[in-house]
């Protein structure tokens, strides 16, 4: 055991010196809940790449990417004690604890990927990053995440009638469960990693996700029915922990704000070309997808989600300004 960690040991040292780098003084541990491969799991790879370089191999980070540091709700916790460092998540989980987050949560608040860029890339970007150092952690950059549609394995959803008596599993977040409501559905908050049995075993009839979502998980195997009625466009974020982030000189903090902000516009490109990648892998397995679907009654019930939870005057202030963002 012990000549074996030797030669291990050893071994590192001579990859190490063969390739001219230094040891890692600081490795960040990042979660996230998708595969390797997928484009938020790259995203961060390429980012701590760009820290390595920059930092002359000094900061690390280690992607733990299939959830195996936990399912999201629970690694933020993680990351809000400190035990995790960096983490790469979806906002819809922040709903509950952060509120200025439900403003870039709320269904139909975005026209158009242009627009979301616009909002996130700008000063109402800044804000609600700002937002999470009030909660024990640095908001770093978002990520792009689509737009989410409904999908389920009773029946091709063809107008908001069709919702009825259906049951959708809903990321952690009570906007989505009064969204669902208020769609005459019936919705079940569960963590993304138990979401393909439940739709197996009939626990519920469906979910609701983007294309590359959709596919990685393999849920389209089991709710063949995909309706584009693009109700969320909900960004990813990525944060660090503020325990973590405290430990670090602020040369190094300000090397690991670039890297993440100059990881976004790669990450624009992964999505991008995922989006389309996994979208051809779910027509071609037969999954019936219903492109026709007039939008208006969906927007038009999402009356009472907004007065629910765009309660405040800082809130009612965001939301305004993001829908005047051109
Ligand atoms: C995916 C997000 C991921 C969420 C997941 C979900 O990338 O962060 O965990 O949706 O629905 O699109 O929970």
């Amino acid at each position: 055991m012990t000549a074996l960690r030797t030669g291990l040991a050893a071994l590192a040292a001579t990859t190490a010196l063969a390739t001219g780098a230094l040891a890692c003084e600081i490795t960040l541990r990042s979660s996230d809940t998708h595969p390797e491969g997928y484009p938020t799991v790259a995203a961060v790879e390429y980012m701590g790449d760009l820290l390595e370089e920059r930092s002359g191999g000094r900061l690390c980070i280690e992607v733990y990417h299939s959830a195996q540091l936990g399912q999201e709700a629970d690694t933020i916790e993680q990351t809000q004690l400190g035990v995790i460092d960096m983490n790469r998540v979806s906002l819809g989980p922040f709903n509950n604890i952060i509120e200025e987050t439900k403003v870039f949560s709320l269904p139909f608040i975005f026209r158009s990927t242009e627009h979301m860029h616009a909002v996130v890339d700008g000063e109402i970007g800044d804000e609600v990053l700002a937002a999470f150092g009030h909660h024990n952690l640095v908001g770093l950059a978002y990520f792009d995440g689509g737009s989410r549609s409904f999908y389920n394995s009773e029946r091709p959803i063809r107008s908001i009638e069709d919702m009825a008596g259906l049951s959708f599993r809903v990321m952690q977040s009570d906007v989505f469960v009064d969204m669902v409501d208020a769609l005459g559905a019936n919705a079940t908050p569960m963590p993304f990693g138990e979401v393909y049995s439940a739709i197996q075993t009939g626990v519920i009839d469906g979910a609701e996700n983007n294309w590359p979502s959709y596919e990685s998980t393999g849920h389209f195997e089991v709710a063949g029915y995909y309706t584009l009625n693009q109700h969320l466009m909900v960004p990813e974020v990525l944060v660090m922990s503020q325990a973590s982030w405290n430990r670090l000189s602020a040369e190094d903090q300000g090397l690991i704000r670039q890297a993440a902000r100059d990881a976004v516009p790669h990450m624009r490109e992964l999505w991008a070309a995922r989006e389309a990648a996994s979208e051809e892998i779910v027509r071609a397995a037969g999954v019936e997808v219903i492109e026709e679907i007039d939008k208006t009654p969906f927007i038009e019930a999402m009356a009472p989600v907004y007065e629910r939870h765009v309660t405040s005057d800082a809130l009612r202030d965001l939301v305004a300004r993001i829908q005047a963002v051109e």
